[in-house]
């Protein structure tokens, strides 16, 4: 696989260096990415980049994870419209211990010659001395190369601190440091890490007179304008505590056809023939979301594992109608918790249970789901409601054998309307 080609054609190059390509053709290359620990999970903004070390991987080169130990304490300003507050240092120790397991799954770091490694700077930034710094770093750099800076001229108006305006100065000295002991060169990000990247080629070539490149990719849009990544709940997280694999299953199945086109090319390793086959399939009947579903199947794979896609799967095709009693059975808590979250729930008491309880009473005294008897009846009556996807009866006994997962009845009154029953 040629990098610079698979990247072309997969949409995923916002600039880069002239030589970079030459220096790729010349030999397997070792490049790196960096990822602050700001947050205990990777969300799918920073997968984009996680994707592209993983082509560079495929492609027989070597690619080097940085975790932002060092870097995590002073706070990137690229992209940031004020200054952030400084992390402290259990935070950081803690976040970074979470994420660095995300990235042994998603990239390959066993016994090959272009094994994957991960590194974290703090592990050489802490040994910095500000004098040292400024006489042997600082010295190579002028204040208008650093003034120039997107991440810094923006900031100019709404005030950026010393310690964020030195960011990319602690930035370049990773890639000199990386450039001296792993033979990096070339380092790799979103756009918005740009000026940052090229502050680390400018020292090496400064500094050691050497030649290190730069490539970026375009953070990652959506059709509809709106920011990539983020839902009313907020982030889509690569942590199934913070994201359910269920959700996140739903996030890649609801994109639009247009985004689900773009994000096949990024997020999955499928060839341009293959892709080009499934678009095909798409367009004749797009109702069938082929596109939209390959999508949301490889990546929750990917990230997650067969089993919480097939779980999501068949979560889906509960919600959706087509699911059973038995499929709703096999569902483990998490995922019908997680299915069914923002249906209303009741408690009850399990005490009631073991005696059974008749189905009217328990839809109208112990689950208030009907407002009066006659209604309950009535509904009954048109087979109107389902308990645990199957019709009731008027006359149903409800009991403990009912109870999913030991605690829960699932109550469906008409087609959409879900009630789910906790008994504790
Ligand atoms: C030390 C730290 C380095 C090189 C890079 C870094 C981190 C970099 C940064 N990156 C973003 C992050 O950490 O802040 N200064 O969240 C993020 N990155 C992935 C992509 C990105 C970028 O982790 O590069 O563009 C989008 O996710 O914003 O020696």
């Amino acid at each position: 696989m040629n990098f610079i080609e698979e990247l072309k054609w997969r949409g995923m190059i916002h600039d880069v260096m002239p030589g970079t390509e030459e220096q790729l053709n010349k030999e397997m290359t070792v490049a790196y990415t960096g990822f602050d620990p700001t947050a205990t999970s990777m969300h799918i903004g920073n997968l984009s980049s996680i994707m592209l070390l993983k082509f560079f991987q495929l492609s027989g080169h070597k690619p080097i994870i940085v975790i932002g130990g060092g870097t995590g304490m002073i706070g990137d300003p690229s992209g940031k419209s004020s200054e952030r507050n400084l992390l402290d240092e259990e935070t950081l120790r803690h976040n970074q211990e979470c994420i660095k397991k995300q990235f042994m799954k998603l990239l390959d770091f066993g016994n090959i010659p272009n094994a994957a490694e991960m590194i974290n700077n703090y592990d050489w930034l802490n040994k910095l001395n500000l004098i040292g710094f400024l006489r042997d770093i600082g010295k190579h750099i002028t204040i208008n190369y650093m003034l120039a800076k997107d991440s810094v001229k923006k900031r100019l108006e709404t005030g950026i601190s010393y310690t964020e305006f030195a960011y990319q100065m602690l930035q370049g000295y990773d890639y000199l440091h990386l450039y001296e002991t792993k033979n990096c060169k070339l380092q790799m990000g979103g756009s918005d890490q740009w000026g940052n990247i090229v502050t680390g080629t400018e020292l090496i070539r400064r500094k050691v007179n050497g030649d290190a490149y730069a490539l970026t990719s375009p953070l990652i849009t959506k059709s509809d304008g709106g920011k990539f990544g983020k839902t009313e709940e907020g982030n889509i997280w690569l942590d199934a505590k913070l994201t359910s694999p269920y959700k996140f299953y739903q996030f890649w199945l609801n994109v639009s056809d247009e985004d689900a086109a773009k994000f096949i090319k990024i997020f999955t390793l499928h060839s341009k023939e293959e892709i080009e086959n499934i678009e095909a399939e798409h367009l004749k009947a797009p109702h069938l979301r082929l596109l939209q579903k390959t999508l949301a199947k490889d990546v929750t794979i990917m990230v997650h594992s067969e089993n919480d896609y097939s779980s999501a799967v068949e979560a889906s095709e509960i919600l959706f109608g087509k699911g059973t009693t038995e499929s709703l059975k096999k569902l483990d808590e998490k995922t019908l918790l997680s299915v069914f979250e923002g249906v209303p729930q009741c408690n009850i008491s399990k005490d009631k249970l073991p005696a059974g309880v008749n189905i009217v009473d328990f839809l109208t005294e112990l689950t208030n789901i009907f407002p009066s008897k006659s209604e309950a009846r009535r509904t009954l009556k048109e087979n109107g409601v389902m308990i645990n996807k199957e019709k009731a009866t008027e006359t149903q006994i409800i009991n403990n054998d009912l109870l999913l997962n030991g605690k829960y009845i699932l109550v469906q009154k008409g087609k959409k309307n879900y009630f789910l029953v906790k008994a504790e």
